[in-house]
């Protein structure tokens, strides 16, 4: 090993195949963190220590440790759960978390709140069930994600059954999981080659993501994903193989123009028997080839920018022996879930529940957490967590169907919602987020409601535009594919990005820094106003924002930070 590597290089390196103090740490009682270099090599087996951000200033002044516990991020390829899974979770949400469950914008579940002396009892509980965290989190694979489009049954169970062998094809193979938290035996290490085949002893340099989409539907933003397959059907249905994409990333950091997000390359065609050996590939040519001196350079995004698509597709053919034919034609829509009833296979329904921010909790008026509960325990189908952080009951038969909408309604998880609302995603942010610079989840719901009220009085109400926003420029909610995109940038201040497409094919563009949180919506007002004036038949939002001269078009990630700034004045 050289200087040159990032200090995690060495933590992986020496953490005996993700080991490292962890067993020793969870028994020291006289705190509630564990020590620097295990809480990198936690991330691995899904976990982040975190504090309560809410408490940090009184607790310094009290002179106290800062209130830490532990988020745990678990592993559901395609989102997809059993009732008997959704009870498990909600169980150890309740008797070991903060008695809140979070749908994430990666169709998996996150608990917080869990402290350390309850992390293994709340493991074990998940290992029961057949679920588990390992690699939600760290520079591996993570949760695969697969369109959750109930209108598309078919394409979705072959999707679903790629999602998941891509899955467990790219799991770390360490044993260290099952011995530190579900008290398995102590396996001795061994060579890279025989413990972890595919990552070796460094894993991969940095995070990778993988998605399947099945169109029209983008709802699995396939452009923002390390890898990407895209169903490619003839016309009775049948998938002849998969478009592959590469290189797409949201994350970047303010103020370092080097850094930015970037859409995936679509980089050919593959039979469907094919297609795992292309996803071997493509994360070993990335954990040979990936920058593994600085993290921010670290993504797939950067090393196909740096070495040229068509090299990369020369190795990846290369090493799986798979000669990629050229992309086929395929058309996405929109990246927005279909909410409400759909028509399942023999007479089963499904149903998709709007979950603000994916936030399940038990408020007053609305006791979701209960109502799901409910759910599942009427209920012996499936239950899929959307790429949109929203929540699909599956396969209900004809007999629970009517039961099933009135304990949803009432929980307020069916109401109609505003085109804006419908569209709209909050990463987590505060008081868990140890990143955040600004609000997000608390505050977009209360944001939409203002900016409903101009869209109202606009006759815009029920037009569908996509808003996202995070609480920093990490992108956690894929921010810069909204149409409307507000970016963290200080307490109550946020940078507005306009001119996404609604189908997730192109990037924003800046149109106005630090906007205070109160002049959001005049800055949009004037702008909705324009869009109802000037558009076209059929036109969405972040095109007319573009085709009216409010921004430019971000064609590629690399002029993601050029010709920003607002070129018309609203
Ligand atoms: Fe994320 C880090 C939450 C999806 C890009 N993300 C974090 C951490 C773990 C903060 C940290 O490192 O300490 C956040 C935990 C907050 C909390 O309290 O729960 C966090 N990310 C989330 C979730 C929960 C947001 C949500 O509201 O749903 C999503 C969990 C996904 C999952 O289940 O696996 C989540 N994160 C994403 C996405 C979207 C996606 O993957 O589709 C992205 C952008 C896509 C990408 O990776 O390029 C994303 N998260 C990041 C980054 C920036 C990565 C980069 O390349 O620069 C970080 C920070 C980092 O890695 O250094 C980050
Ligand atoms: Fe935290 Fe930033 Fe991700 Fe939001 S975007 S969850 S603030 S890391």
């Amino acid at each position: 090993m050289t200087d040159e590597l990032s200090r995690n290089e060495y933590i992986k390196e020496a953490s005996n195949y993700l080991r490292g103090t962890l067993a020793e740490g969870l028994r020291e009682e006289i705190t509630g963190a564990i020590v620097e270099d295990d809480q990198q090599l936690v991330k691995f087996h899904g976990m982040y220590l975190q504090d309560d951000r809410d408490l940090r200033s009184e607790r310094t002044r009290k002179k106290m440790e800062k209130a830490f516990s532990f988020m745990i991020r678990v592993r559901i390829p395609g989102g997809v759960l059993s009732a008997a899974q959704w009870l498990a979770l909600d169980h150890v949400a309740r008797t070991y978390g903060n008695t809140t469950m979070r749908l994430t914008t990666r169709q998996t579940v996150q608990l917080h709140g869990i402290i350390k002396s309850n992390l293994k009892a709340t493991l074990k509980e998940i290992d029961s069930v057949l679920l588990g965290s390992i690699a939600a989190c760290g520079d591996v694979n993570r949760n695969v994600m697969c369109g959750a489009n109930p209108d598309e049954s078919a394409a979705h169970a072959e999707a679903l059954e790629l999602a998941r062998k891509i899955s467990d094809h790219l799991t770390p193979q360490t044993p260290a999981y099952r011995e530190i938290w579900l008290d398995g035996e102590r396996i001795a290490g061994g060579e890279d080659t025989v413990v972890e085949p595919i990552y070796g002893k460094t894993y991969l340099p940095r995070k990778f993501k993988i998605v399947v989409a099945v169109p029209p539907s983008n709802d699995v933003d396939i452009f923002a994903h390390d890898l990407g397959y895209i169903a490619i059907r003839d016309e009775a249905g049948v998938i002849l193989g998969w478009n592959v994409t590469v290189g797409g990333g949201m994350g970047m950091t303010h103020g370092e123009p080097e850094t930015y997000p970037r859409t995936a390359d679509v980089m050919g065609f593959c039979a469907p028997k094919d297609a795992v050996a292309i996803a071997e590939a493509v994360v070993t040519v990335q954990r040979d080839w990936g920058n593994r001196a600085n993290r921010k350079h670290a993504r797939l995004k950067y090393t196909i920018e740096d070495r040229g698509l068509d090299a990369f597709r020369t190795e990846v053919m290369r090493r799986a022996g798979v000669l990629l034919q050229p992309a086929k034609p395929f058309v996405f829509t929109a990246t927005g879930d279909r909410y409400g009833w759909s028509q399942g296979t023999e007479g089963r329904g499904h149903l998709t529940l709007f979950v603000e921010n994916g936030r399940i909790h038990d408020v007053a008026g609305a006791a979701q957490m209960a109502a799901l509960r409910q759910i599942a325990q009427l209920h012996d189908g499936e239950f899929r967590v959307t790429p949109n952080q929203n929540l699909i009951v599956a396969n209900i038969p004809t007999d629970k169907q009517t039961e099933i909408h009135w304990i949803a309604k009432e929980a307020g998880l069916l109401a109609p919602w505003s085109g804006l609302r419908r569209n709209a995603m909050a990463c987590v942010a505060l008081p868990t987020c140890g990143l955040a610079l600004a609000e997000s989840e608390r505050y977009l719901p209360d944001l939409i409601t203002a900016l409903d009220a101009r869209l109202a009085a606009h006759g815009l109400s029920a037009d569908d535009i996509v808003i996202r926003m995070t609480g920093c420029p990490n992108g956690c909610a894929r921010p810069y594919l909204a149409e409307i995109c507000l970016v963290g940038k200080g307490p109550g201040r946020y940078n507005l990005y306009l001119g996404a497409a609604f189908d997730g094919s192109r990037l924003s563009k800046l149109y106005a820094e630090d906007v205070e949180d109160a002049g959001i919506v005049a800055t949009l007002d004037p702008i909705f106003a324009a869009y109802l004036a000037e558009r076209q038949k059929g036109e969405h939002f972040g095109d007319f924002t573009i085709r009216a001269g409010f921004v430019a078009a971000t064609t590629n990630g690399a002029d993601f930070h050029k010709n920003t700034g607002a070129k018309r004045s609203a």
